[in-house]
C-alpha cells in the first residue's frame, strides 16, 4: 500500500513555558502511587472510556494497535474475576512461588486476596492481540505486540491518573482464565488488570521510594 502523509498537528512552545509544563508533568506522576484499597464509590462509564480513548494513543507496531480493553462493572462478573484469581494467586503464594519471589514481593506486602478485584467500580482487563484476524478470517502477523500494549498500559494509568482515579496494575497468574471468563479468542493473551477507582479513606501505599535520575540515566 502507498503511504498517505498528512501535515503534523504540532504545538511550539516557547522553552520557558516547555519547562514549566515539562516540571508541572513530572510532579503530577510523581504524584502517583499504586494502592490496593479502592472505594467502591461508582465512576462515571465516561471517564473509563476516555481513559481507554488515551490508551489507545499508543505507538503501536507497524500501527497494529494491538490491544483489546475489557471494562468491567458488572458486580457478578467482578466476583466471579476475583474468585479465580485468588484461586490462582492462592496456589502461587503457597505452593508455586520461589522464595526468591516471596523475598521481593515482601515489602509490598501483597498476598493471594485481592479484595479490590470486587471493590473498585471497575476492572479493567487489557487483552494484549499476540496476532490479528485478516478480513477472509486469515492470520495476521502482529509486531511488537508486547512492547506496544505496554506503552499503552501506561498511558491508561497516566490517564487514569490524572483524572484524580487510581489504579493497581495487577498481573494475576497464570492468567488463562480470563480468557475463559471474559470470553476472548486465543489470539488474545491477557495482560494485565486493572481496578480503577476512587481510593479508599483510609487507603494506604507502601513506604517505598523511586530510584534518583542519576540512578536511572547516563550521559554521553
Ligand atoms: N501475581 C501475584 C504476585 C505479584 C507479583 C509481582 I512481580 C508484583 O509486583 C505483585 C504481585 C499477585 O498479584 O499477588
Amino acid at each position: 500500500m502507498e503511504p498517505r502523509f498528512v501535515p503534523l498537528r504540532h504545538t511550539r512552545r516557547a522553552a520557558a513555558e516547555s519547562l514549566e509544563r515539562a516540571q508541572q508533568f513530572f510532579d503530577e506522576l510523581d504524584a502517583r502511587r499504586t494502592t490496593r484499597h479502592f472505594s467502591t464509590e461508582p465512576v462515571p462509564r465516561e471517564l473509563i472510556e476516555l481513559a481507554i480513548r488515551s490508551a489507545g494513543t499508543a505507538p503501536s507496531g507497524a500501527h497494529q494497535q494491538p490491544w483489546t480493553f475489557v471494562a468491567i462493572s458488572d458486580a457478578g462478573l467482578k466476583r466471579q474475576l476475583r474468585e479465580a484469581a485468588e484461586r490462582e494467586e492462592s496456589d502461587f503464594y503457597e505452593n508455586r512461588a520461589p522464595p526468591e519471589w516471596l523475598e521481593a514481593l515482601a515489602p509490598l506486602g501483597t498476598d493471594a486476596q485481592k479484595p479490590h478485584l470486587s471493590e473498585a467500580p471497575w476492572v479493567v482487563v487489557l487483552f494484549r492481540q499476540a496476532s490479528g484476524v485478516n478480513a477472509d478470517g486469515s492470520r495476521r502477523t502482529h509486531y511488537y505486540s508486547q512492547e506496544s500494549c505496554g506503552i499503552a498500559a501506561g498511558l491508561f494509568i497516566g490517564a487514569v491518573h490524572h483524572m484524580g482515579l487510581v489504579t493497581l496494575t495487577h498481573t494475576p497468574n497464570p492468567m488463562q482464565f480470563l480468557s475463559e471468563l471474559l470470553g476472548r479468542p486465543p489470539n488474545e493473551r491477557a495482560m494485565l488488570v486493572m481496578p480503577v477507582g476512587y481510593p479508599a479513606a483510609d487507603a494506604k501505599v507502601p513506604d517505598l521510594k523511586r530510584k534518583r535520575l542519576d540512578e536511572i540515566s547516563l550521559w554521553r
